[in-house]
Order: C-alpha cells, then structure tokens, then sequence
C-alpha cells in the first residue's frame, strides 16, 4: 500500500513537467548515485519529460557513469536472477535472453523519412526492396505512441548519457538513450562512455535523441518474467531527419544498445553524409612491418567473416605487430590534408562467440574473461562459459545450454550439432580497454590515418583470395557489388545462401543506397583527397571437398602484407577481369605448407559469367534505373573482360 502511494507520487512527479525539473527522481535501488535531472540541459530534461510522460516510468534515474552505479546496477540485475555471477572467471556474468530474442531483426527495422526515396531505393510495384524498410514519419509516430504509451509502468526509466567516440573529440557524437532495461544501462557502460563527463561537455553539443523499451510493463505487484520482451511488437526505428530513435520489444544488444547499429550506422551514416565523412560498418587495425612502418587499414566484412578475428589478429610472420583500433565501426573523415582519419566510435567489444578459441584468435581469449557480460552462450559446471568452436572442457565438466537444458555433454555427437549449446549469435561485450594489444592511438581524438580499405565476403567459390581495384570507381563498385554467406547474427536470414550485402551495410543504411553510391564516388572530387587503395578479400574459398583452401586466421596478414606493399608502389600486380591480383611469387607463402596459389587465385569464366548476371539482376532488382552511370561503366567493364577469357 505505501509502496503503491509512493509510486504515484514518483509517478505524479514525472508527469508534471514544472516539478519534475525541480525533483531529483531517485530510484529504489541505485539511491546513492545518479546525477540531478536539473543537471541537464533545458533540452534534455524536455526530451525526458515528453518521453517519461508517454512510457510512464515509476521512477526515473540520469545515469552518472561512476563505478558504484555500475556495481548497483549489477547486483539489481542479480537480485532479479537476470544475471548470473560466474565464479570461474574475474567479474564476469552470465545472461540468458528470451529464445524468441536472440539476433537483430531486420524486418522489423524502420528508416523514416519524409521521402521514401531518401531511405530506400524506389523498386520496381511489387518489388520489395532488400535494402531496408521505410514508413512516412506520422503513421510510424502513430503507431510508436500506441506502442510506448505506459510502456515502463512498473520500471525505472534509466537516462544515459553517452559519447560515441573518444569525450570532446571533434570527431564524435553524443546520445541520450532512454531504456527500461538494467541490462542494457551495464551493456551501455560497456560499449559506450557513459555518464557525468559527458554531460559536462553537452552545453555546445547536439545529442541523438534513443528511446528503448523492452515494452513489457508491470501492474503494480505483478512478478516479472526472467528476460521481458515482446517480440509481437518488435520496431526498430531511425528518424534521421530528426536525429532520432525509437527502440520497443527486444533487449538484445543489436536492437536496444541504440548507440552500436542505430546511431553509429544508420543515423550516424546520414549525418556523415550530410556533413561529408562516412560512418561505415568497418574495424580498424594498425599493423607495422619488420621495418618499423606502420600503417593503418579499414575493413568492411558483413556479420560471421571474421571480422572481430581480423581486427584482433596475431601474425604469423616474424617481426610484425597489429594492434588494435576497433572491431566493428568506422567513422572516417578527411584531415586538413585531404587524409581520410579514422575513430572507433564503440567502447568495447560486442563479439560473437562461437568460433572464438585460443587459435582462431587468442587475443580475444585473452580479453573476455574479466569484467564481460556473456549472453545466450552455454553455461560449465565449474562456473564459466562454453560455446562451440572454444576448447574442449573437462571430463568432469557438466554443459547447460543457452536454453537451460542440462547435460548437453551427454548428447550423442548428431545430437549436440543439431542442438548447438551456445547460440549461434551468443555474444562476449567486454570493454575494449582490456585488449592487450590496443593500438596507442586507438583514443586519439584525431583518429588514425587509413591507407587500405579491404571489403570482403563469405565467398565458397568463384572470388579469389584477394584482388586490388584500379581506382576509386572502381573500389566502389567492388563494394556495392559484396555477397556472403548468411548469419545467425539476424532473425530472419537463412543460412548458407549467398547473399549481397553492399559495403557489409545492408542491414545498417540510414539511407537511400543510390545517395550512399554517390556519396562514396563523390569523394574523389574532393580537392587534395589522398584516398586509400580499395582491396577485395576472400578467406573462405573452399576446394571440390568442401575444405578452405587457405588457412585463414593469423595467416591472413601474408595477403594484407602483399596489399599494404601495393601501397608502398610496388611492382607486384598482375591485372585480372576482377582486378590487380599478385604476381607470381609475390604473395609471402615462406614456412605455409600445402597452399594451392592456383586454386586460391583461380577465376572460371563460367563461375564469373553467373556473378555478374546475378549483380546485374540485383541492381536492377533494387536499384532500377538509379545505378549511378561510373558503376555501370564498371560493371559492363567487368563482363567484357570476362567475356575475353
Ligand atoms: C554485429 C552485426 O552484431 O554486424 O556486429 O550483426
Ligand atoms: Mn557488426
């Protein structure tokens, strides 16, 4: 009873805009920390007040970033049994998300904007376009409202300030995510610089407006279910016109950590391009030769390519260091030079598991084992985590899988590859200041100067291991014209089909793919732009016995190696119908057994012939009539070289 009179209380607070200014909104369980509303910004406290307003919070609670709320924040967590201490392991958690909640999902993914045309490409009637999905800003306002109004009753609603990219760097944004998820304030904490210091630098600076809702609210007194969500009602929506958006249903990080995919790619894309930089789905790698030269590169890989392996790579040549910038985001901006510099907007890791062990990238292993949150992988007897792909446990070591079945180690071996333990998409976040071997750089509030950029694929057959493009047109195509094989990183994809995923963005554009092919071909009408050579990738080619043909992993610095010569203005490309490929023997092969350089460089006339009808069917498919005129250039440069083999 007087639980329920203080919470209208609270409530009546919230929903008068004068007092809410004027009071300082505690919560039951974070009451020592937490900065005062009236802290912020006229226009933050407005942007709270019409939000708490509509989703109705019982209580509301401006994030300060320290360490005592973060330890608050996960004992809350823990006492609600939505997270799990894991003895094995250095300030480590378990979470097991709802089974219909465990990936992005894309069909349920919104860019609104007054023209359609400014979000998604115009199709053909009756295409529907695979580059993302538009609603007129009204109808999807109408439709969010319904949807949010008194959506946090019975929760807190967390205000979280935060900075995507280095505090104060002129290169970075800031955000204030709304949510109702504890989960997603400690994964915020992790992925993103949270809190005090960044309200201290909010007076000059524009935020990105993130409301997210799990969208279950409580009665008074009802008991709350172990992971709430409601994946009926599942919408992720950008309003890039209005820096906005708005999150309800899902708690997993792609959907509701709003700094990652919504802001740093599909709101931050459109603002880049505005503003004339790129915001792309890229890690950033440092590496320095024997000789002591280091340089930087970039690469595009869509979900499951090993991006976060490449970006953590241990070399397997003598003498060379790659260190660390970031594993999945690149905001890129030309300096004063014409130089394009890059930022890792993210503050931490928001890996993949499964596949990650000791040899496929160490460095990881090395990372994720203090102060990380595990989701959805499986659980050990001994108090630690297991996924498929890490290292075998113990005899005596008991397996829970990410559904909580018991006893998974007891399955027959057909049993446990159709019930895999861990999620295919289970996760590892842990801060990215605990790599090892982190860039000195990585920081720098001018970011890093990027010298290659390296798009690649999933790619069974038909692509070689890697090719150069021969100019920035040309490196525009390669990227627009991207496959892979699907992911388990969304909902809705099928697996093992090849699919295009242009600049490993499709999931991810803010707008229109049209606009986005001529923002990129119009970079090289920038005065004095010293652009990166655009290099095309392939791990994963596999023989007639369905074996890779390359060992991949820390092996593939030997192609970065030849790519980052090419750089240097090396004679050592032969051209191609795809593009420049190595001379022969130029690629470093020394101490690799058994490696098939023919096989890995091989283009079949046939094989190519079908891969341009499919890219030509596709751009007509989804971009029809709209190719930019350079990029069908290419493309029909491209199958009149192979028509000549
Ligand atoms: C990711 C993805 O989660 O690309 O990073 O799907
Ligand atoms: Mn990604």
């Amino acid at each position: 009873m007087l639980l329920q009179a203080t919470r209208s209380l609270l409530r009546l607070r919230v929903y008068q805009p004068a007092k809410l200014r004027m009071a300082t909104i505690g919560s039951r369980y974070l009451t020592t920390t937490g900065v005062s509303i009236k802290t912020l910004s006229p226009d933050i406290q407005s942007f709270v007040e019409v939000q708490a307003k509509l989703c109705k919070p019982d209580q509301i609670h401006v994030c300060d970033g320290s360490e005592e709320e973060s330890k608050a924040i996960l004992e809350h967590l823990m006492k609600d049994g939505r997270l799990e201490k894991l003895p094995k392991y250095n300030n480590c958690y378990y979470a097991q998300t709802a089974p219909a909640d465990t990936a992005r999902v894309e069909k349920q993914t919104f860019v609104c904007t007054s023209k359609k045309s400014d979000a998604v490409p115009d199709t053909k009637p009756g295409v529907v376009s695979t580059l993302g999905n538009w609603m007129d800003p009204p109808e999807m306002d109408k439709q969010l409202d319904e949807k949010f109004d008194g959506c946090m009753q019975g929760r807190t609603m967390y205000v979280i300030p935060y900075s995507m990219g280095p505090i104060g760097s002129p290169l970075s944004k800031i955000g204030i995510q709304l949510t109702d998820s504890e989960y997603v304030v400690a994964s915020m904490n992790v992925m993103t610089r949270i809190g005090k210091k960044v309200i201290d630098t909010l007076g000059k600076d524009e935020f990105v407006k993130c409301v997210h809702s799990v969208g279950y609210p409580l009665k008074s007194g009802e008991k709350d279910v172990p992971w709430p969500c409601n994946p009926g009602k599942l919408a992720v929506v950008q309003y890039p016109e209005r820096n906005e958006i708005r999150s309800f249903g899902s708690g997993y990080g792609g959907n509701s950590l709003l700094g990652k995919k919504c802001f740093a790619l599909r709101i931050a894309s459109t603002i880049a391009k505005r503003e004339g930089w790129l915001a792309e789905h890229m890690l950033i790698l440092a590496l320095t030769n024997p000789e002591g030269k280091k340089r930087y590169i970039a690469g595009a890989f869509p979900s499951a390519c090993g991006k976060t392996n490449l970006a953590m790579l241990t070399p397997t040549i003598p003498g060379w260091k790659a260190e660390c910038v970031g594993d999945d985001i690149a905001w890129m901006r030309f300096d004063d030079d014409g130089k394009l510099r890059a930022i890792n907007p993210e503050y931490g890791f928001f890996g993949v598991a499964p596949g990650t062990n000791k040899k496929s990238n160490p460095n990881a292993m090395k990372t994720v084992f203090h102060n990380t949150v595990f989701t959805n992988t499986a659980k050990t007897s001994d108090g630690g985590v297991w996924w498929e792909g890490m290292e075998a446990c113990a005899n005596d070591v008991k397996v829970t899988t990410w559904q909580g079945k018991e006893n998974w180690q007891d399955l027959s071996p057909e049993e446990r590859r159709d019930t895999p333990a861990a999620h295919p998409n289970s996760r590892f976040c842990a801060p990215i200041k605990q790599y090892p071997l982190l860039d000195e750089n990585w920081e720098s509030p001018d970011g890093v100067p990027i010298d290659a950029i390296f798009f690649g694929g999933r790619r069974p057959d038909t692509i070689p291991l890697i090719y150069e493009s021969s100019s920035w047109t040309h490196g525009v195509f390669v990227g627009a014209q991207m496959k892979s094989e699907a992911t388990a990183a969304a909902a809705d994809m099928k697996s093992k089909s090849v699919l295009h995923d242009p600049f490993a963005m499709r999931p991810f554009f803010g707008y229109s793919f049209v606009q986005y092919l001529e923002h990129w071909l119009s970079l090289q009408d920038r005065p004095g732009a010293k652009l990166p050579k655009i290099f095309h990738v392939n791990w994963f080619r596999k023989d007639s016995n369905g074996k890779f043909i390359w060992p991949g992993f820390g092996e593939n610095l030997r192609v970065i190696d030849w790519a980052l010569r090419r750089c240097d203005g090396e004679d050592i490309a032969d051209p191609s119908p795809l593009g420049l490929i190595p001379k022969p023997g130029t690629l470093n092969v020394d101490e690799l057994s058994g490696v098939d350089m023919e096989a890995l460089f091989k283009q079949n006339k046939t094989e190519l012939e079908e891969d341009v009808k499919d890219t030509q069917m596709y751009f007509d498919r989804e971009l029809p009539g709209q190719l930019p005129a350079p990029l069908q250039a290419e493309l029909d440069a491209l199958k009149d070289r192979i028509s000549k083999m």
